[in-house]
């Protein structure tokens, strides 16, 4: 095997509890990288077509990429990935983890999990002593306190992974949590290894990760910090992170504010960047390999979690505070505090409180059904108790767990209108009622309106904005193939080229060095596009065909214009989106209806695809 991949999978059988290790295939680190690449393609290579997420059938891939773990610039990340309970089609997540690193050091790639365990367990890796062991004394508890009792018995430095009781009930929005603020997997990806009795993953590595070229890695990697560190911007990065995002997006009227009817909200300062800078925060904390770090720490200063330290970034305050109604920062932050104990998505929670909230305002919830809670915008506390609620299952909460779709067929068609999702995935914290390149990069990111693999609207906003042009699907393409093909694929954090405009071309020299392998950017796209189209693929199996109506962002953004703030009487126009729609499928080689045609197939080295699609669509 080349560097930078170490060249074994580690398969973990839940069942029969039994563990091996399986040699990764150069053809599949050439063809994917790592990442979420393997993930699809050993979803699609084992998964039985119809497979219910939460069954033992499915399998839970922790996977990382060539450049995870190397001395380079943020490169501690990992992605958590499986056939989604929440969605239906491919899920997955990133999240900034020492595991990431410690799993890399001890000489594997990715790790496949199978089968459910019949009582709860946790894996420990210690390089190539790998030990299913009993973890009821964990079942039950929140993840900052299986994340304490882990690392006093396996040392300070262990990487870990855990669900919360979100996980264990089976929520479908609940994610995996690592040290105490990091969390990924917003398509459920918590209840996959929830429905696996798997409560906790504990990795200690001590090998070296094999690399092509060490001494021109230990280089490139010291002048990519130096670059990093020079970068304008760099100092307001370290005082506010993604926070600085809501000020931002208040200003360019796309802060979601009570379930997405405004994109902007009164009370947007007490809940920003700076008012977090002056009042709240106490500290600072990163991912491993990160010299940018924007993990904000932040004391809570009144109410029930007085005292508590929270780590907050944009998406959670714009979810949970101006989308419920809250300005005040104390209670977002005991929101956020409890989504990361619970381990539930911030985003899903914000989002399916505020869809309840608006349920019950226009008369199609009442509080017989939420077990007596008035849900109001702007009430921490009648919010608390219903996130509780969802994650105990219990009343209304039961349905609210399942995620949008199971909340219209239980209230209703009508509301339809105000459930804000794409895929089922809940929209994270843009709105889009005058982002038409938005709306359409969360229509059609691969796993539901997550903006992970394209964050469209700061660009949108410069182009813009009510402006449709093939552009727009081009640059949305190109986007997703940076990030949600290369840095998911390689497993690197994005945020050094974003928010600091870290060349892209170091990826190359990394890659080089480390593999041997010399990739361009050109090759880099064709990995992308590749994985998306496999991507693609996984969905049209799993929920049987496909069609255009199933690329379309939330309907409220084309039925009730905005309100309030400087766009007010702003709404997307269906006929714009159809026609960036019509060019983005034919710029990814897709037919009318967003599958994949022959001819891509085929070019993407992807025809072992072919004779499955025929089964459910009619390939062109
Ligand atoms: C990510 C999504 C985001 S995107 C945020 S904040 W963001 C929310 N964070 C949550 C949280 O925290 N706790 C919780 N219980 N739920 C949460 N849900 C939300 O999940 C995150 C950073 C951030 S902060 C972002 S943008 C970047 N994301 C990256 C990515 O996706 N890929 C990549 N290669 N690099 C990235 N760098 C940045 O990482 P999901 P993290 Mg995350 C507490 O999980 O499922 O991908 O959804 O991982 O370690 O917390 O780092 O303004
Ligand atoms: Fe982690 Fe933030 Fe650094 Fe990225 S920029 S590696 S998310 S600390």
């Amino acid at each position: 095997m080349m560097g930078g991949w170490t060249g074994r999978i580690l398969r973990v059988d839940l069942t029969r509890r039994k563990t091996f290790v399986e040699e990764l295939s150069p053809k599949m680190a050439v063809d994917f990288l790592g990442g979420r690449g393997f993930a699809v393609k050993i979803l699609w290579d084992e998964l039985k077509p119809g497979t219910d997420p939460l069954s033992p059938d499915n399998l839970l891939i922790f996977a990382t990429g060539p450049l995870t773990g190397l001395p380079l610039p943020s490169s501690g990340k990992m992605v958590v990935a499986a056939k989604s309970p929440l969605t239906g089609g491919y899920g997955d997540g990133n999240i900034g983890t020492r595991a990431s690193v410690q799993l890399k050091k001890a000489g594997y790639d990715a790790i496949v999990f199978s089968g459910r365990a019949d009582s709860p367990v946790m894996l420990v890796i210690n390089d190539d002593d790998v030990q299913i062991k009993d973890a009821k004394d964990l079942w039950g508890r929140d993840t900052f306190e299986v994340q304490d009792i882990l690392e006093s018995e396996y040392g300070k430095n262990s990487g870990v992974l855990t669900i919360g009781q979100a996980g264990e009930n089976l929520v479908n929005l609940a994610v995996i949590n690592s040290e105490k603020g990091r969390a990924g997997g917003r398509p459920g990806i918590g209840a996959v290894m929830g429905s696996k009795n798997l409560k906790a993953v504990v990795i200690n590595g001590s090998k070296d990760i094999p690399v092509n070229d060490r001494e021109e890695l230990l280089k490139l990697g010291a002048e990519g910090f130096k670059d990093i560190r020079a970068k304008d911007g760099y100092d307001f990065w370290l005082r506010q992170g993604t926070m600085m995002t809501v000020e931002w997006a208040q200003e360019a009227s796309v802060l979601p504010a009570y379930n997405f009817r405004e994109g902007v909200f009164d009370g947007f300062d007490k809940i920003g960047g700076n008012a977090m800078e002056k009042i709240y925060k106490v500290g600072q904390k990163g991912c491993p390999n990160c010299n940018m770090p924007c993990g904000n720490l932040n004391e809570i200063k009144e109410g029930p979690y007085k005292g508590r330290i929270v780590e907050i970034d944009y998406e959670n305050v714009g979810m949970l505070g101006s989308n419920l109604g809250i300005d005040d920062m104390n209670w977002v932050m005991a929101l956020n505090l409890y989504a990361d104990e619970v381990g539930i998505d911030t985003i899903g929670l914000g989002s399916i409180l505020a869809f309840a909230t608006e349920a019950m305002e226009k008369g199609f919830l009442s509080t017989d059904k939420t077990g007596g809670i008035k849900l109001e915008w702007g009430n921490g506390q009648a919010m608390m108790e219903m996130a509780e609620k969802i994650v105990k299952r219990e009343d209304f909460g039961k349905v609210l767990a399942m995620g949008h779709e199971a909340v219209v067929t239980e209230l209703g068609k009508e509301t339809e209108m105000f459930a804000i999702h794409a895929k089922n995935l809940p929209v994270s914290a843009y709105d889009c009622h005058a982002a038409p390149g938005m709306a359409l990069a969360y229509g059609t990111s691969p796993i539901g309106a997550h903006h992970k693999d394209a964050w469209f609207i700061s660009l949108e906003v410069k182009m813009g904005r009510d402006s449709i042009t093939k552009e727009k699907p081009e640059k949305l393409v190109w986007m997703q193939n940076v990030r949600g093909g290369f840095f998911e694929n390689a497993v690197a954090c994005r945020l050094p080229w974003i928010e600091l405009g870290f060349d892209l071309e170091w990826y190359t020299k990394f890659l080089k060095a480390a593999t041997g392998l010399e990739f361009t950017w050109n090759d880099l796209h064709n990995i992308a596009n590749r994985t998306y189209a496999l991507i693609r693929a996984f969905w049209i199996r799993e929920k049987g065909g496909w069609s255009r109506k199933m690329d379309y962002p939330p309907i409220r953004w084309f039925e009730e214009p905005l309100t309030k703030g400087p766009l007010a009487g702003t709404k997307l126009s269906y006929e714009g989106y159809e026609k960036l729609l019509d060019w983005y499928y034919e710029i990814r080689g897709w037919d009318r209806e967003g599958v994949p045609t022959r001819q891509t197939l085929k070019d993407l080295k992807l025809d072992y695809v072919i004779p499955v699609l025929e089964k459910y669509v009619t390939l062109h």
